[in-house]
């Protein structure tokens, strides 16, 4: 078969390489017989499901786990959706080996969890709870125990509520560093693919200028530039931790849900426009990380509210990462203009489908262009990428013979999934997926009201059913293909 790629007329790419990425194979299809069409994965394309700690643990305050902003948080009265809240969530701290059964029934190779940062630290920093370590050593040892590679994500929002101010407090940064240089200190000998934070908007901006997330304040913009700064400092100084507390091999990178901006047209004014939106609108965080300084433009436009910087955050924020996890749900699209900035990100109109979440607008393309514009902008400060997080919200219904028929994300990963294809087929170095999520879980701000699961968890009981989905990714698995 003809295998063409992008890559093959890049520099230093073998043949081999460039041929591990099949456009599409077709087995020889005889008209009229009922065969699958096959979108074949390259060869070792790792296939994973992504959980965080606080939305999956429960486990509150378990063997001396200290309190974390979501804790306070949830337990605010008007938080979260009837007031739900992680006390008892999948309760994973308990049930940590069936979840691990689920995995390995799925077949995945890789499974990318979150430490609770306040059930080692119970209070942030000081003092250590052995217990709360063990915890991830017995977690660790079942996934190892079964042939699952873990990824860990150091911080997925759950900020230890003993750490005074916060984010808003550049000690924060030094207390994550800490807290990543320990941990590694003591699990990285059985793990070697870390990641330092989750989504830095959801953290910072939805937590201190929005307020829909925990600590859910509203700050002005020159408090906020300030959180994001000391976000993308934590996420250097633990980058800098962690490759200080491993043995070489150890693979660093971080999530991110960059805004993600597909060309309104594939031509190239707009795919230029595309290129443009993605640096300019992701200026606080990942343009910053990879690019080591804040654009010039950024710095302009916050004015006097532009963050304070100290000697050596820059160099420290700048880190080399072996891989950029990108979580990807939904599009802009963006197109050309004859403007200083060169682009529009459009409006979408009140009719543009979505799934139940409504933030998650239907737009499978989007996950080929996440890829492909962080590739073409960054090259090799993006030497591999992994989708950290895809899935979506159904309005799931556990019918009396325990199936639940989400045929809707089946539709949703199959689309993302065959866009996906795209980019590892034109070259770009996609190396695995994680859908999100492996199963119902606290859905922050929207409680248990929005099911992400391929499992479905029944609350009362917490026995998990695997849905169709569950099955349809089973199958992409073992055929490493969409079918
Ligand atoms: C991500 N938005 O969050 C998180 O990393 C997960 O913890 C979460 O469960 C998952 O996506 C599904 O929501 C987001 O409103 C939450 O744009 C909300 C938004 C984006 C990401």
């Amino acid at each position: 078969m003809k295998t063409i790629t992008r890559r093959q007329f890049g520099k230093g790419v073998t043949a081999a390489a460039a041929a591990a990425y099949a456009v599409v194979s077709l087995p020889q299809l005889v008209f009229g017989e009922p065969q699958p069409k096959r979108i074949e994965y390259p060869k070792g394309f790792l296939w994973g499901c992504a959980t965080a700690a606080y939305q999956i643990e429960g486990g509150a305050q378990a063997d001396g786990r200290g309190p974390s902003l979501w804790d306070t948080f949830s337990h605010t009265p008007g938080k979260t959706y009837h007031g739900d809240t992680g006390d008892v969530a999948d309760d994973s701290y308990h049930l940590y080996k069936q979840d691990v059964q689920l995995l390995k029934n799925l077949g995945v190779s890789t499974y990318r969890m979150s430490l609770s940062w306040s059930r080692i630290f119970p209070s942030g920093t000081g003092q250590v709870n052995q217990k709360g370590l063990d915890y991830y050593n017995r977690v660790v040892d079942e996934l190892l125990a079964n042939n699952i590679t873990p990824y860990i994500t150091m911080f997925h929002w759950d900020t230890p509520a003993g750490l005074q101010g916060g984010w808003q407090s550049r000690d924060t940064s030094k207390a994550f560093a800490d807290y990543c240089a320990f941990v590694t200190k003591h699990l990285g000998d059985k793990v070697k693919h870390w990641m330092t934070t989750n989504e830095f908007v959801c953290f910072t901006d939805l937590g201190y200028k929005i307020g829909q997330f925990a600590p859910g304040l509203k700050l002005p913009a020159g408090p906020v530039n300030q959180i994001r700064h000391h976000a993308i400092l934590a996420h250097g100084l633990g980058v800098q931790a962690i490759r200080a507390n491993t043995p070489s091999g150890t693979q660093v990178g971080l999530a991110e849900n960059a805004s993600i901006f597909a060309p309104v047209m594939e031509t190239r004014e707009h795919i230029e426009a595309a290129r443009k939106a993605t640096r300019a609108e992701n200026a606080p965080f990942l343009t910053t990380i990879l690019d080591g300084k804040y654009p010039e433009s950024y710095l302009t436009e916050q004015g006097a509210d532009a963050p304070k910087v100290a000697e050596g955050d820059m160099r420290a924020i700048g880190s080399p990462l072996d891989f950029v996890g990108l979580n990807t749900y939904n599009p802009s699209y963006v197109k050309a203009a004859d403007s200083p900035k060169g682009y529009v990100v459009e409006t979408m109109p009140a009719s543009y489908p979505h799934m139940y979440s409504p933030w998650i607008q239907i737009g499978p393309e989007c996950i080929y262009w996440t890829v492909r514009n962080v590739c073409d902008i960054w090259k090799d400060k993006a030497p591999a990428v992994f989708i950290t997080e895809n899935g979506t919200s159904s309005d799931d219904v556990l019918a009396p013979d325990g199936r639940v028929e989400d045929v809707d994300r089946v539709m949703y990963l199959r689309n993302h999934l065959t866009q996906l294809h795209r980019a590892a087929s034109e070259g770009y170095p996609v190396k695995g997926y994680f859908l999100w999520s492996l199963m119902d879980n606290f859905e922050w701000a929207d409680g248990y009201s929005k099911r992400f699961g391929i499992h479905y968890v029944d609350f009362k009981t917490l026995k998990r059913y695997p849905k169709l989905s569950a099955e349809w990714y089973k199958n992409t698995i073992a055929t490493n293909a969409v079918e």
